[in-house]
């Protein structure tokens, strides 16, 4: 009978979830972008961007940069997934970058961009990403746009919640969406023993002041929950980060239902001033971890990879001011914060309204202890003591709020397919516009920094039905390009993205570009492999390894012919590009390699391994057109039988055709 009911219980469930999930068309669908309007996003060739778009690349790993506001594509900096456009992940030198406690992970998913911050404003140095599979955060330079270290997160899983930042990037904070037994017990127990066995870890990493290199500074153990996303607080807040917790049900199995059984989730509000405190007074435990950190050096073009072994714990429930719950309608998945650091935005899945929080409020209800009560040992303010009010109606399926520092707030809604501009104060809508379709994130330059700047808005789209030329059964993610700059906000620009866009942050052009780096210095390479001149070319065999020290200019490699390399051998290409000029990469691969080609900048040494599995010639050439002789730069490499006595030799240039007959490749080689 019970069980009749519940099945009962859950098969409606299922339907309303079902029918919320699936998207609504907006009535006014086909609506098209007036030519003065797209005027508004009109860079004409030659001229910059105003604006540099961070946006995640969703399951491609990675992460794309796009001029604002024409949508152009300016560069895909791979993070978490190998990349052979560059040679990401595939030469020796970046391989140890995607090095994880499982070994070298060549994938991951990454949802959050986030820019560094001094004083709450974007300052242009650093962008971070999360890995959300296999738990880390990456710091990409922004005077490179590559990559520079990636900080595995022990004790979590799903790394979702992740990577926000402080005002001053003291820390970048990372919580786990998944709880789960923590790494220094044995988590082979029953997956229903979720409540009893299963916890939830917020990860504080510290960023180096001025080379922002990070560290796992401690981390806050907290009741298992899926934690979704977080704010820092900012300005009056500043010391405070709040996090969206859903399944408070605990459920273990199609959450879908019943981790949608409450009326309200919390958003968790963690004093990390305390934190730091407690920390200081030796409150934290240290336990034991295994976690990799990796970083890239810019001067030996390598990356290297640590094992680290302990983290700093900090308990929740003993510490008991660290961490309030603040009940929250329904799922919160966004958790927002406005330029003053008063407002606290929860955006409530399942709910039919958005809660906004009043930070004064909260720490009144603190100091007066208004609580309703404890949840697995944390106390948990009452609703109305931190309600500053709820925005009435707004649409349905609420993800995602940023600020326009003129007051207002936007916040995207996925089931309805629309964006909604509200007002902070009193709460009243004032104005909405059709997305195409089922937005998630949105992003408006600095938005959620103490300084937005109000002219823009981007929209990420999760689905494109119709609006593109079909490609088959997969079509582009999409971003939609608003201007914000007066009353009612104005479609002016559609583009596709790559893997599908999460979150995406903006900064104005002028912070990054006169920062860029136009190329590495030569002089200073410190690359062990490195030929720093066309003298210093050589081929040197060490046992079975063959290092090819090998330099490229305009339009050759030194050596281009090498003989004597033997079945069983392992060849290690170390290409060094001699140029000092801008722009002027050059490539590298050889037939048969069972890798990707390099792509070497001006004054870079990387490495290609090969082994090769038969004999015979094998041409090697510049994949990358360099020059209008481009096509002639190549060369050959000889490989022989195992017991070959051809002697190893290399050249170029000096070895040209025999003028005698010389014997024919006759018999086929064993
Ligand atoms: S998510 S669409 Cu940030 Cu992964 Cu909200
Ligand atoms: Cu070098 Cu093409």
């Amino acid at each position: 009978m019970k069980y009749n009911n519940n099945l009962l219980r859950v098969l409606a469930i299922t339907v309303c979830a079902a029918s919320l999930i699936s998207s609504c068309k907006p009535k006014n669908a086909g609506s098209a972008v007036d030519a003065g309007a797209a005027a508004k996003a009109y860079v004409p060739p030659g001229k910059y961007d105003q604006f540099y778009n961070f946006v995640s690349g969703g399951f491609s790993g990675q992460m794309s940069v796009y001029g604002l506001p024409s949508g152009r594509l300016l560069r895909v900096i791979p993070v978490f997934s190998v990349d052979p456009e560059k040679g990401y992940g595939y030469s020796e030198e970046s391989k140890p970058m995607l090095n994880t406690s499982h070994g070298f992970v060549p994938w991951d998913d990454l949802h959050h961009t986030e820019l560094s911050q001094t004083n709450g404003e974007i300052d242009g140095r650093w962008v971070f990403g999360n890995a959300n599979n296999t738990p880390r955060v990456a710091r990409i330079d922004l005077t490179t746009f590559r990559t520079a270290e990636i900080i595995e997160l022990p004790n979590s899983a799903g790394n979702h919640s992740s990577p926000f930042i402080t005002e001053n990037t003291e820390y970048v904070v990372a919580g786990t969406r998944f709880s789960v037994p923590p790494d220094n017990v044995n988590g082979d127990v029953p997956i229903n023993t979720y409540k009893q066995n299963f916890k939830g870890y917020i990860s504080f990493i510290s960023v180096g002041k001025e080379d922002g290199k990070m560290d796992l500074a401690f981390q806050i153990e907290c009741p298992g929950v899926n934690f979704d996303l977080s704010h820092a607080g900012k300005g009056k807040s500043h010391g405070w980060f709040f996090f969206s917790c859903y399944n408070t049900e605990q459920a273990n199995t199609l959450l879908e239902v019943n981790a949608s059984q409450k009326d309200k989730d919390f958003i968790m509000a963690v004093n990390w001033k305390k934190a730091e405190e407690y920390l200081k007074a030796g409150k934290g435990r240290k336990v034991a971890a295994k976690y990799a950190r990796n970083r890239y050096n810019e001067k030996s073009h390598t990356a290297t990879s640590e094992i680290l072994n302990e983290v700093t714990v900090l308990d929740a429930k003993e510490l008991k001011d660290i961490c309030y719950f603040m009940p929250c309608p329904k799922s919160p998945h966004g958790c927002d914060v406005d330029p003053t650091g008063e407002y606290i935005v929860g955006s409530g899945k399942l709910a039919a309204l958005i809660p906004v929080f009043s930070f004064d409020k909260m720490q009144k209800a603190i100091a007066d202890k208004a609580f309703e009560g404890e949840f697995e040992g944390i106390p948990v303010i009452k609703y109305d003591a931190a309600l500053h009010g709820e925005v009435k109606k707004p649409g349905l399926g609420p993800l995602h709020t940023e600020f326009d520092g003129k007051g207002f707030a936007y916040t995207t809604f996925f089931v309805s397919s629309e964006v909604v501009k509200w007002n902070i104060k009193d709460l009243a809508v004032v104005d909405r516009v059709p997305t195409y379709y089922s937005v998630g994130h949105l992003c408006i330059p600095g938005g959620d920094t103490k300084k937005p700047t109000g002219q823009y808005l981007i929209a990420y789209n999760k689905i494109t039905k119709d609006r593109y030329l079909p490609t088959g059964p997969e079509l582009a993610q999409s971003a939609q390009l608003y201007d914000i700059s007066g009353e009612k906000m104005q479609l002016i620009l559609d583009f596709p993205t790559i893997g599908e866009p999460h979150y995406a942050q903006a900064a104005p052009a002028d912070l990054i570009k006169n920062r860029s780096v136009k190329f590495f210095k030569i002089d200073e390479n410190t690359n062990p492999y490195v030929a720093k001149g066309e003298p210093e070319a050589k081929v040197v065999r060490e046992g079975n390894k063959v290092h090819v020290y090998m330099t490229s200019i305009r339009s050759h490699f030194a050596p281009d012919n090498i003989e004597g390399v033997k079945l069983g051998d392992e060849v290690y290409f170390h290409v060094t590009n001699l140029e000092q000029d801008w722009d002027v990469p050059h490539g590298f691969a050889v037939k048969g390699a069972a890798n990707a080609e390099l792509l070497i900048m001006p004054g870079e040494t990387q490495t290609l391994k090969w082994v090769p599995n038969r004999t015979g010639i094998f041409p090697m050439y510049c994949t990358d057109f360099c020059s209008a002789l481009h096509q002639e730069m190549q060369g050959y490499v000889r490989v022989s039988p195992a017991g070959s006595n051809v002697p190893l030799t290399f050249s170029i240039g000096t070895n040209k055709p025999a003028a005698d007959p010389v014997p024919a490749a006759a018999a086929p080689a064993k």
